[in-house]
């Protein structure tokens, strides 16, 4: 790892390699990312740590969309850091996007060569009535498929400015960025907050068990050799 980049890497985790040695990826280094995107609509900055435990520190204007991100980190065990500012007086639209961008690119790079990774994560989670189904192949080809929300859900706004259709938005972009395969299906549900936040919870728990280093996988988890 070079200066710059474990100063990066300090920088996403808060913490000093020599603090209370972090989990390393078979690689040796930190399985971390630290980036930042700018354009006219916004301005986002992501530091993610994959052996992380769940903390998050999370403002990007939109304040359910903290609280899904804050819900991702939580229980996917990854460390988040997200700054985010935008042009939310226009639409929160283009700042929700933009940080799932950020965030997809800050998880490939910070899974490097996928070495010694389970690979495939699938979790049924509930919240309530709600009920998600998230499986995920961190293969490097990206995809999404997303059923099951009810009619209607696309059009309900939660917290005064996000969108129920921003959910499915966010999981594409995050699917194409990070390069994954990435299904996500709503088996049930009534409550709009529930039905979004049962999708986010999903996919951190199959995330979290995609990401995980299992010892028993030899170099990378593929018959081809790279992912
Ligand atoms: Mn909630």
């Amino acid at each position: 790892m070079t200066e710059q980049r474990e100063q990066l890497a300090q920088a996403a985790t808060g913490r000093h390699q020599d603090d209370d040695a972090p989990v390393a990826g078979h690689q040796g280094a930190p399985r971390s990312a630290h980036l930042r995107r700018s354009t006219n609509e916004s301005s986002v900055e992501v530091g993610l740590n994959l052996d992380g435990s769940g903390d998050s520190e999370i403002s990007t204007g939109v304040r359910f969309y903290d609280h899904m991100l804050a819900s991702l980190a939580k229980h996917s065990l990854i460390d988040l850091r997200i700054q985010a500012t935008g042009d939310v007086d226009v639409d929160a639209h283009h700042t929700v996007e933009d940080v799932a961008i950020v965030l997809g690119d800050a998880f490939r790079e910070a899974l490097g060569d996928k070495r010694g990774i389970s690979r495939f994560g699938d979790a049924t989670v509930p919240l309530d009535e709600a009920l998600v189904q998230a499986v995920v192949d961190v293969a490097g080809r990206p995809y999404f498929v997303h059923t099951g929300e009810p009619d209607g859900q696309a059009y309900v706004v939660i917290g005064g400015s996000y969108s129920g259709s921003l959910t499915a938005h966010v999981l594409e972009s995050f699917a194409q960025h990070s390069g994954i395969a990435l299904h996500v299906r709503v088996l049930s549900g009534r409550d709009p907050h529930h039905l979004v936040e049962a999708q986010f919870k999903a996919v951190a728990r199959a995330l979290r068990s995609a990401v995980a280093l299992d010892p028993r996988v030899k170099g990378i988890p593929s018959e081809k050799g790279s992912l």
